[in-house]
This record gives structure tokens, sequence and C-alpha cells, in this order.
């Protein structure tokens, strides 16, 4: 398969020796992220020089505590790498408290569980066929467990938010927290409607951003900060940091945040990733980032009309954001046998279910695209029709068990890529 220079496996010298049969891995996931149209919307590529940062000596240190109060000595470095993401949080995203410890995003929510409700206590969040996340509630998750969840929905037809329900089940109800955000949310999350809300019955509103983070930093998207009580992200989805979160909030709510994350929930800090959550914070806030968020909202539009023209249903019929739902039920193409056949035509997506789906959720209607990561690979809005047309001429090759068709669609993807090195591959 043929690789552009500027996107040649990094070398791993140590790990080569120490490790070859690991390195051999290493290398040939690098290979795969360089030739393959990646398009699950939660991931990204990050910079060469994230990348740098999760790889340091950070890593030896442990810092149980908070900058200035910690459990360990030997701080001199760490507070200041900790204090360093945390302001640079409070700037790009204009909040007054910032943690930067939570290990990923369900330790995240589930720290403002532990700050702001009880076991047994009531919480309102999205249903996940629904475009949810696991830890708002649902059953099977530790948070559907330990808590009442209560969730709404979509309407049907329109797939937006159903505010009506949210409201009538937010009297009826009267949930400690409210969570808005999701997974699989094509649209404009509007926070000002859950927050008149959230503050009508007196709970806590969360606003799950880990998708749109980078949206939200870069002007993209509405910022949720006048509205919500709790801002919860991960940090390498749209943001294009390494794997992380954060918490952030009104400054109120600062200690009822830090205590829950720790002690209450974790011990050490991953001071390595902090300091990579840093890093992707500077390039957040470099004018380049808001042309980054902007043109992956402009991909994801221009790949959806794309798509449309070529007689897709779309849930909610386009999208506003980074990402787009496609029902494939009117292909006869499950969601499963679709993104398996993508796959192997070098286009990685993720089946999913859709609203009121029929079918179970490892065998569902859909499948979820994205456009964060060809995105930070240069790819515009001129190259979406032909997205698109890899997609559909994959799902009639899934119908159709054609093989052949699937391999020339990976080679016309892989030659593509070629031009477009992707960060942190290249060998720069
Ligand atoms: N697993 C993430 C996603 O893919 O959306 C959410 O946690």
């Amino acid at each position: 398969m043929s690789t552009h220079p500027m996107s040649q496996p990094l070398s791993h010298p140590a790990l080569s020796v120490a490790d070859p049969e690991l390195a051999a891995l290493v290398g040939a996931e690098e290979q795969l992220q360089a030739d393959t149209l990646r398009l699950i919307p939660s991931e990204n590529y990050v910079s060469a020089a994230v990348l740098e940062a999760t790889g340091t000596v950070l890593q030896n240190k442990y810092s149980e505590g908070y900058a200035g109060r910690r459990y360990y000595e030997g701080q001199q470095n760490i507070d200041l790498v900790e204090t360093l993401a945390v302001e640079r949080a409070k700037a790009v995203f204009g909040v007054e408290h910032a943690n930067v410890q939570p290990y990923s995003g369900s330790p995240a929510n589930l720290a403002a569980y532990l700050a702001f409700a009880e076991p047994g206590d009531t919480v309102l969040g999205m249903a996940l066929p629904m475009g949810g996340h696991l830890t708002h509630g649902w059953g099977v998750s530790a948070t559907g467990r330990w808590f009442r969840g209560v969730q709404y929905g979509v309407r049907p037809g329109s797939a937006l938010i159903d505010f009506d329900e949210v409201r009538d089940l937010a009297r009826k109800e009267r949930p400690k927290i409210i969570f808005c955000g999701g997974t699989a949310v094509p649209r404009t999350i509007d926070f000002a409607a859950f927050g008149e809300i959230a503050r009508e019955v007196g709970a806590v509103l969360v606003a799950d951003i880990a998708h749109i983070a980078g949206l939200v930093a870069g002007g993209a998207h509405p910022s949720p900060v006048p509205h919500a009580d709790v801002i919860s992200t991960t940090t390498h989805k749209t943001l294009r940091g390494p794997r992380g979160a954060m918490l952030m909030s009104r400054a109120s709510h600062a200690k009822a945040v830090d205590k829950a994350v720790f002690p209450g929930l974790q011990g050490g800090p991953h001071n390595h990733t902090t300091a990579a959550i840093a890093v992707a914070l500077r390039e957040a806030a470099a004018p380049s980032f808001r042309d980054y968020a902007h043109a992956v909202v402009a991909n994801a539009k221009a790949l959806a009309e794309a798509l449309l023209a070529r007689g897709y249903d779309l849930v909610s019929g386009g999208t506003d954001n980074h990402l787009v739902l496609i029902d494939l039920t009117s292909k006869d193409v499950p969601g499963k046998v679709a993104a398996k056949a993508l796959d192997r035509a070098g286009i990685v997506v993720n089946y999913n279910t859709v609203p009121f789906d029929p079918r179970k959720p490892f065998d569902p209607s859909g499948i979820r695209i994205g456009t964060p990561s060809l995105t930070s690979r240069g790819l515009g809005t001129d190259r979406m029709p032909l997205v698109a047309e890899w997609i559909d001429r994959s799902v009639q090759a899934a119908a159709k068990g054609d093989e052949d068709a699937l391999a020339v669609i990976r080679g016309e993807v892989a030659e593509l890529l070629a031009g477009y090195p992707a960060p942190g591959l290249a060998t720069d």
C-alpha cells in the first residue's frame, strides 16, 4: 500500500530493541492510521507535540492531591505542569474552575455524581439508544444501577431532543442532576433550554461536551458556560488532546468537584496526560484551531449533503456539528455489515443504533461517522463528495458481497490519503 513520505511510521528505537513484537504492533497501527480514512467521530490525530508529552518522564511521578497541596514530595515541576493545564483550560473555555485530573470521560462523569448526588438519587439523562452516553444513567452502567436513572429521548421524525419531555420528566421526577450532551447527537445542544429546566427544578446541570469540546473551544458550537453548573469533557476527541478528561465549573462548585475527583474517586493523577492536556489546550488557544473547528463542521455538513444526494437517510436530516448518523434501513444493509465492509475498504466507522431502532445494539440499523480526523489531515469540503461516493460504493459492495470492489476502494483511499499526512505520524 502506498504511503506518502510524510506519513512514514515513527521509529521507536528503544521499544524495537526491548520488545520487537510490541514495536511491530505499534508500527502496524501507525501504518493503519496513515492509510485509512478514520471517520469515527470520537477519534482524532493528536499533534506530535501532544504525543511527545504523553511519553515523558512525568509518568514516573505520584502526585496525589492538587498543586501546593500534595501527599508526596518532589512536586516542583508537576505542580507547575498541572497549574499550566488548569489555567489554560480556564482561559480556553472561559470557566472559573478546572480540574484536569479525571482519567477519562466515565470517571469524570462519575465524579459529578459523587459531588452532587447520593446513591439512589434520581438523575435525568439522554437514553443511550437516543444518542446519550452510558454514564448518563443508563441501566447497564454503574450510574444506572447506583442511581435512579430517568431517561429522555428525541422526537420521532425530527429526531430532535423533546424538551417538553425533558421538562415534564424534570418536574415530575425532581432529579438531583440533569445531564445533557451525548455520543450520537448530530445537532446543536440547546444548553440554555437545559439550564432553564435545571434551574426550575433545582437540579445541577452537567453538560457533557466530550464530543464537541473542540468545537466549543474553537467557537463552532455554542458554549455551555453561561448555563451549566458543571462541564464534563474528554480531551481526546474534537479537542485533539491525549486520552483524558476535565471537569470545569463555577467557582462555587470547585471544592465539591475537586473533592469528588480526589480523594473521592481517584488516586494519583496521570501527570504525563496532564502535560499533554496542557499542550493540547495551548494548541486550542491558537487562531488556527478556530479554523480547524469550523472546518470540521463545514466538512460534516458537506459530507451530509453528499450522502443525502445519494439517497441516504440521516438521523435528524443532517448535522450541525462533527457527526453524521446514517440510518441504513432503506439500503437493506445492517449497520454492522456496512461497518465491517467499510473497514475492509479502508474507511473506519462504528455501527450504531439510531433512535427507535428496531434492531439490537450489537447489530443495529446505523453507522456513525464524523469529520474530526480527516479535517486534522487537511481534507476540505471539496473532498467530501468523494468520501460520500466511497461510503456509497462500499455499502453497495457490502449488499452484494463484492470483496473486489472493497479492495479497489481501499487502494483509492490510501492513494488519496498519501497526499494528506496525518499529524503525529509525520516524520517532520
Ligand atoms: N466511546 C465514546 C464515543 O465513541 O462516542 C464515548 O464515550
